[in-house]
């Protein structure tokens, strides 16, 4: 029974103990995928959270340790980082709204995570996305491999949905795939998505296509609106969820993430929704898919917009240095 071999369970740490932190921290318990350290820089929230999730766990019969705290030391050995810190979009607001205020908070919380887990692989969430997902790839200097964005497989998920709704299918037959930035520029691509192998394009009329595809670019903005005091987060929890277990699980899943592209799709140098190969090493490998002039060119004109929101973040944290 002396056994000197320490045990060690994998471990995520959840940076902001908000809506889609703490949803994020329930789903990763309760699916035994590993212990969580929830943090957030409000005194006691992620601590009581953590408790209540805790004095779940008989119930739920999960083993994670759920741990909340305002401090990064306890950060320490993350396998993952995930990001959701920062402010959630009002009604009214647009996502480059919160842009400069999220900035601060994600290039901080990304520095300190990695100071304490120099080893963890980067997931971020917080908005607008691919540009926060860029500026912690810059304030760290990973490789690119380990920093990657959610918000491909919670577009993906909303259309999919939109799609079994309409044809009155299960959505476990669907498979949706949206490319580019999470914003208004997204891109929807139908001739991507299948009911059990079967291209939407052979069940569907286009004018249906177009208002389920409108329906899933304003798929965020139609729940704020519908919650008035701050955006979703159920889906976007399983989607980041799906994530990790995928790193976790070195499951090789096919799956759309904002990654960083060095000449994939003809675009350099920035972070936008791309099928991505997930494992154990982040972003094992983007595919390159084929796509039609026009929606080539709606996929760059979604990179100029995110490398603007770049240019524009980077000069406000400069103001604040
Ligand atoms: O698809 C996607 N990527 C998204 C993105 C889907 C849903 C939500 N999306 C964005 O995630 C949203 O626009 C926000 O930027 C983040 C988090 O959304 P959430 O709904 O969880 O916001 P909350 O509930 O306001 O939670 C944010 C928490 C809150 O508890 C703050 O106290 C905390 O972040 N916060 C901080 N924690 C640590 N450190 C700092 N500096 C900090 N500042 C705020």
């Amino acid at each position: 029974y002396d056994t000197p071999i320490p045990c060690q369970s994998p471990r995520v740490s959840v940076i902001g103990a908000g809506n889609v932190g703490r949803t994020l921290a329930q789903r990763i318990a309760e699916k035994n995928l590993a212990d969580v350290v929830l943090l957030d820089i409000v005194n006691g929230l992620p601590q009581g959270i953590a408790l209540d999730l805790m004095e779940a766990q008989g119930i739920e019969l999960h083993d994670s340790e759920i741990i909340g705290t305002n401090n990064y030391e306890d950060t320490a050995g993350s396998d993952i980082v995930v990001i959701t810190a920062g402010l959630a979009r009002k009604p009214g607001m647009s996502r480059d709204d919160l842009m400069n205020v999220n900035a601060k908070i994600v290039v901080e919380a990304a520095t300190k995570c990695l100071q304490y887990s120099p080893e963890a692989i980067f997931i971020v969430i917080t908005n607008p996305l691919d540009v926060m997902t860029y500026l912690v790839w810059q304030s760290t200097g990973l490789p690119p491999q380990r920093v990657m964005g959610m918000a491909g497989v919670l577009d993906s998920s909303r259309l999919q949905t939109f799609i079994a709704m309409e044809l009155g299918v299960s959505t476990a037959d669907v498979h949706a795939m949206v490319l580019g930035g999470h914003g208004d520029l997204m891109l929807p691509l139908p001739r991507y998505c299948t009911v059990s192998g079967v291209p939407i394009t052979e069940l569907m009329d286009e004018i249906t296509i177009n208002r389920l595809v409108e329906r899933t670019r304003n798929g965020g903005a139609e729940i704020v609106k519908l919650l008035q005091t701050g955006g979703a987060y159920y889906a976007p929890a399983s989607s980041a969820c799906i994530m990790v277990e995928t790193i976790l699980r070195n499951q090789s899943r096919l799956l759309p993430a904002a990654a960083y592209l060095k000449g994939e799709y003809g675009l350099q140098d920035v972070y936008l929704g791309v099928p991505c190969r997930l494992g154990c090493r982040g972003v094992e490998s983007i595919l390159e898919v084929r796509l039609t002039d026009a929606e080539r060119l709606d996929l760059h004109t979604s990179a100029a917009s995110v490398r603007q929101n770049v240019h524009l973040a980077l000069d406000s944290l400069k103001v604040l240095m």
